[in-house]
């Protein structure tokens, strides 16, 4: 594996779960593989799972790490090409890539849509110019469209807690204050969509998802009947894709917070979300705190999916 952007990249999904489960019943035994490799990670955006979970993968496989923060201590950034520079960006992510990969054997990137331009934000440019300028492996830590690492983790989590071979899984959109990016709703179906399990999404009219993302889920807009029956209800703000609305927050609708009457319409199902989340937006304090809620567990296997992209990507160097 020379790049991980996407599902298609991981391969088959029955041997990258066992992968990952082989490297959590051992997370050292593949300490050496890393040494003297460096990984860099580059943040755009904020974070607190994939800076952390990723460095501890990394250092589990014996690399050495760099973090930098793009937007505190670097120069500015331009990421167009055929610009006139004379604004605020000092330095032209042409020669900050090649310059930030003469320094290291692989490259992390986390760079978020920035929800004014769907064409741009969808044709992944600035995780684009580094798969084709870096001239090391590169990989998603959330671009525009995806958030692969962590789509990876939800699976390992759905495979460890499910109780029935083709669990009944629902996204489910959920109100926020603030606009957020379609990256993990549109990776965690793609992901969904390339396993056998029972799949739904759904939202309020007007969030609806990219359809090559939807691809074949049932889309149900009556939240309640899509919860009839779950065994995990995946719980996700993303702000609308369609049209002139692209990036716009249309409803704070509060009734599609999940709580516990809703959650009682399921099948007794597990409760997860990507993190962070704003309680009692998205989800009641009883329900993220009851035992059903396994979000703590889904952030630890953050450790897992990044361990088992960052071997394979040692292995092909
Ligand atoms: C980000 C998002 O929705 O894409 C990161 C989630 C992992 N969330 C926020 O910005 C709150
Ligand atoms: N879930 C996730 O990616 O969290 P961070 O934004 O804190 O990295």
């Amino acid at each position: 594996m020379k790049k991980f952007t996407c599902v298609a990249d991981i391969g088959p999904l029955d041997l990258a779960v066992a992968e990952a489960m082989r490297i959590k019943a051992d997370r050292f035994a593949w300490s050496d593989l890393g040494r003297n490799k460096t990984l860099l990670m580059l943040f755009f955006n904020s974070s607190l799972r994939t800076r952390l979970s990723t460095q501890k993968a990394a250092m589990n496989l014996g690399m050495n790490v760099m973090v930098l923060d793009v937007t505190q201590g670097a120069w500015k950034l331009e990421t167009e090409r055929g610009v006139v520079m004379d604004g605020d960006k000092a330095e032209h992510l042409l020669e900050a890539i090649p310059v930030m990969a003469s320094y290291c054997d692989m490259i992390g990137v986390r760079a978020f849509a920035g929800l004014t331009n769907r064409e741009e934000d969808y044709k992944e440019v600035v995780i684009g110019q580094f798969l084709k300028y870096a001239g090391c492996p590169v990989f998603s830590m959330e671009a525009a469209t995806r958030h692969p690492l962590q789509s990876y983790a939800d699976l390992i989590t759905i495979e460890e807690f499910k109780t029935k071979p083709r669990p009944k899984v629902v996204l489910t959109w959920a109100p926020h204050p603030r606009a957020l990016p379609q990256a993990v709703p549109n990776s965690f179906a793609e992901w969904m969509n390339a396993t056998d399990y029972d799949f739904v999404i759904t939202h309020p009219e007007g969030y609806e998802l990219a359809p090559e993302f939807v691809g074949d889920a049932r889309v149900e807009y009556d939240q309640r009947k899509a919860f009839e029956g779950a065994d995990f209800i995946y719980a996700k703000n993303w702000s609308a894709y369609s049209g002139d609305n692209y990036g716009k927050v249309l409803s704070m609708d509060r009734d599609w917070m999940v709580d516990s009457a809703k959650m009682a319409l399921t099948d007794n199902a597990r409760f997860m979300h990507c993190l962070p989340v704003r309680r009692n937006m998205i989800v009641t304090d009883e329900v993220i705190e009851s035992e059903r809620s396994i979000v703590i567990p889904e952030a630890a296997n953050r450790e897992i999916s990044a361990q088992a992209v960052i071997k394979r990507l040692l292995e092909s160097i």
